[in-house]
């Protein structure tokens, strides 16, 4: 069972992997090169196919700014599947942007240092792939300098994401309160995403318009990172995303150790990473809810709902022995219950949760991922082991889907697997899963 998995996760895999040297998340729904898809890709095929996880990696380090940012999404291609593209998005209004590539101006969780470092661990031949991280590190090293210095507005260690495309969790209830202070113009604009995936499954045409007035209003600056924290109405302390750059701080902090000469960078990173620690546990741990929660800069309140990106930063350094065991027990509690697949990207004990709908509920192969590794690092080895049969067992009863209900016994559909099939990462962490 274990090797027919792995053959059909090398299928999805290989035949989304593009000329360009690129893999698209999902034919027809995602037809460009996603960041943090990206990193997840390189992992499946470094097990089986060393040159396309470099070639991944290279390919989306290369569409980094001048400034050291590196786009959510990279248009190597054109296509008319996917709304907004990059006529919509325009990055070529920001003086620093990549001459070579066409992008969105925004970000995606800072996934590559510990990318580099688990392609590292994968890799056979550790002279080559040494070789290839010391060309590529610098890119990743730039681009965690170009959120500290851009994006930590109080600084605190903590950087804002400024659109719910950046955080990942693009339609999480978390932003729904968001969504109150805004009263965006009623756009009109033709959908892709629904003529591939079944509506209800997807965020609503409303919750579209605001997605696409942030981006005007950062448009209406040329992507200024200034302008855009002056006036963003979505403007977000993220525990995901400041845990996986703390994570991948630890990362490059051991690569560059290990290359040697690289001191500065060494310690500007250590530097920052005691603040954003720091400043994670103090600010962004909600002792009551026994999770870390996300904080609304612009309106300067906590969002105190649970989610699973509460949970990701046991995949850091950051929680003490008393805060992960809060967080643990928080996860068995609430989104553990016997019957119910782990982990519900959304609190499922909470009225907003909604099993079916993308990030509203459903549980997400690579989130899954991220807690697996939170879990076992920190001793929780039960909870790490169901984690991982959890996704296997998903992805076995129901394919390569980019979302699962979490319930076993699901009373509405034949099967749990929603949103685009044949879904990269959910392939290529099955392989890293199993190998
Ligand atoms: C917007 C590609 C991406 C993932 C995100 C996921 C979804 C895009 C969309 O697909 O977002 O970036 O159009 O829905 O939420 O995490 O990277 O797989």
């Amino acid at each position: 069972m274990k090797e027919q998995m792995i053959d059909k996760a090398i299928q999805v895999l290989d035949r989304n992997f593009q000329d360009g040297g690129f893999t698209i998340p999902s034919k027809g729904l995602y037809p460009f090169q996603w960041k943090w898809d990206s990193g997840f890709i390189a992992l499946g095929f470094a097990h089986y196919d060393i040159s396309k996880a470099k070639k991944e990696v290279e390919t989306i380090l290369d569409a980094q700014w001048e400034n050291g940012f590196i786009p959510h999404i990279v248009f190597h291609n054109d296509s008319d599947t996917y709304f907004p593209g990059p006529n919509f998005h325009k990055s070529n209004l920001h003086p620093l942007a990549s001459k070579k590539y066409r992008s969105t101006g925004m970000t995606q969780p800072p996934v590559f240092g510990f990318i580099l470092e688990r392609l590292y661990e994968i890799a056979k031949n550790k002279e080559d792939m040494m070789n290839f991280i010391k060309k590529q590190i610098d890119k990743v090293y730039e681009n965690h300098v170009y959120f500290y210095e851009n994006r930590d507005l109080n600084n605190d260690g903590l950087v804002y994401i400024y659109h719910n495309w950046e955080s990942g969790t693009d339609n999480s209830p978390l932003w729904d309160d968001i969504w109150e202070t805004m009263n965006p113009p009623e756009y009109t604009f033709e959908r892709r995403d629904t003529s591939h995936v079944d509506a209800s499954q997807r965020p609503s045409k409303r919750e579209y318009d605001h997605y696409l007035h942030i981006i005007e209003i950062a448009k209406e600056h040329n992507y200024d990172d200034a302008k855009i924290a002056e006036l963003s109405p979505f403007l977000v302390l993220d525990p995901l995303f400041n845990s996986v750059l703390i994570r991948s701080n630890e990362s490059l902090i051991r690569l560059y150790e290990s290359i040697g000469n690289n001191e500065e960078k060494v310690d500007y990173l250590k530097q920052n990473q005691l603040k954003s620690v720091q400043s994670l546990n103090s600010k962004l741990f909600h002792k009551d809810l026994g999770a870390y929660v996300h904080f609304d800069l612009r309106n300067n309140r906590q969002i105190p709902y649970i989610c699973s990106s509460s949970f990701a930063p046991l995949y850091s350094s950051a929680p003490t022995r008393l805060i992960a065991e809060s967080l643990a027990k928080t996860m068995l509690e609430k989104f553990g219950d016997a019957g119910r697949y782990l982990c519900a990207s959304f609190d499922p004990t909470h009225e907003k949760f909604n099993p079916k709908k993308y990030w509203r509920g459903p549980v997400w192969i690579n989130m899954n991922w991220i807690l697996y590794h939170g879990l076992k690092r920190h001793g929780f080895y039960d909870l790490a082991s169901r984690i991982k049969s959890d996704s296997l067992e998903l992805i076995e009863k129901n394919g390569f889907f980019e979302y699962f209900d979490s319930r076993q016994s699901n009373p509405d559909a034949d099967s749990n697997g929603y949103g685009g099939n044949n879904f990269s990462w959910t392939a290529a962490l099955l392989i890293d899963f199993l190998k």
